[in-house]
C-alpha cells in the first residue's frame, strides 16, 4: 500500500510539473511499478517490472521520458516482459543449451574440442552424426572444480529423454565413456555442472564413433 501511494505522488509530481512547461503529458495508462539497476562483474540489468510504456515526448524546451530506460534507448515502445543483460558467451560453441533445439556440431570424430561451463551458461551440447554401427568413446578432460559436480549423458537419434549412456556425477579429471551405437543417425552429447562453474578453466571433450 506503501509503494502504491508513493508511486501515485511520484506520477502526480511528474505529471503536475509537465503540465507547468507547456502541455507534455503522460498518458494515462502508465505503469511505473518499479525500476533501477543491479550490476553484477559482468552483467548490468535494468529493472522495469510494470512499465507497458517507455517512450519519449518532446516539446521546445522539455523532454518527458515515461520509463526508466530512456536514458538508454531511444525508440518508442518498448513491451513487457523485457530484461536486459550483458551476458557474454563464453566460449565459441554457445549457445547450445538445450540438446532439442541448439546443439553445436558435428563433433568430428577423434577431435578435441576446448570449452567452458561459465556463470550462466546451464550445459553445453553438442551433436554428431554416424554413418556405421559400432563402438563408442568420449574422453572428457575436467578442470578441478568440476570433478564429482559434472554429469555427461549421450543420447541416440530421436530420443532426447532417455541417455544412451553416461553417467553422472563424473568422478574422475579424466574420464572415459564407451557405449555402443547400434544404429545410424544423430547422437547428442550433453554435459552440465551442478552448482559451480569455472569462467577460466575450459574442460575438454573428444569423441570418438565410426564413421
Ligand atoms: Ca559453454
Amino acid at each position: 500500500m506503501k509503494r502504491k501511494l508513493i508511486l501515485a505522488l511520484m506520477l502526480c509530481l511528474v505529471s503536475s510539473v509537465a503540465s507547468a512547461q507547456g502541455g507534455t503529458v503522460i498518458d494515462r495508462w502508465v505503469i511505473g511499478g518499479g525500476g533501477g539497476t543491479a550490476a553484477g562483474a559482468n552483467v548490468v540489468l535494468h529493472g522495469i517490472l510494470g512499465q507497458p510504456l517507455v517512450g519519449l515526448s518532446s516539446e521546445a524546451n522539455i523532454q518527458l521520458c515515461s520509463g526508466f530506460l530512456c536514458q538508454h534507448f531511444s525508440v518508442s515502445r518498448v513491451f513487457l516482459p523485457l530484461t536486459l543483460n550483458q551476458f557474454r558467451y563464453c566460449d565459441p560453441f554457445e549457445p547450445n543449451d538445450d540438446r532439442r533445439t541448439n546443439p553445436w556440431g558435428p563433433l568430428l570424430s577423434g577431435q578435441t574440442y576446448s570449452a567452458k561451463l561459465c556463470d550462466g551458461d546451464p550445459e553445453d551440447n553438442y551433436y554428431f552424426d554416424v554413418t556405421a554401427t559400432g563402438a563408442l568413446q568420449v574422453r572428457l578432460q575436467l578442470p578441478s572444480k568440476f570433478v564429482g559436480k559434472t554429469a555427461l549423458w549421450v543420447y541416440k537419434p530421436g530420443d532426447f529423454v532417455n541417455p544412451l549412456c553416461g553417467t553422472a556425477p563424473v568422478a574422475t579429471g579424466d574420464y572415459i565413456l564407451s557405449c555402443s551405437l547400434t544404429q545410424a543417425g544423430r547422437y547428442i552429447v550433453r554435459l552440465y555442472a551442478v552448482g559451480t562453474f569455472d569462467n577460466s578453466n575450459s574442460y575438454h571433450l573428444r569423441v570418438t564413433f565410426p564413421n
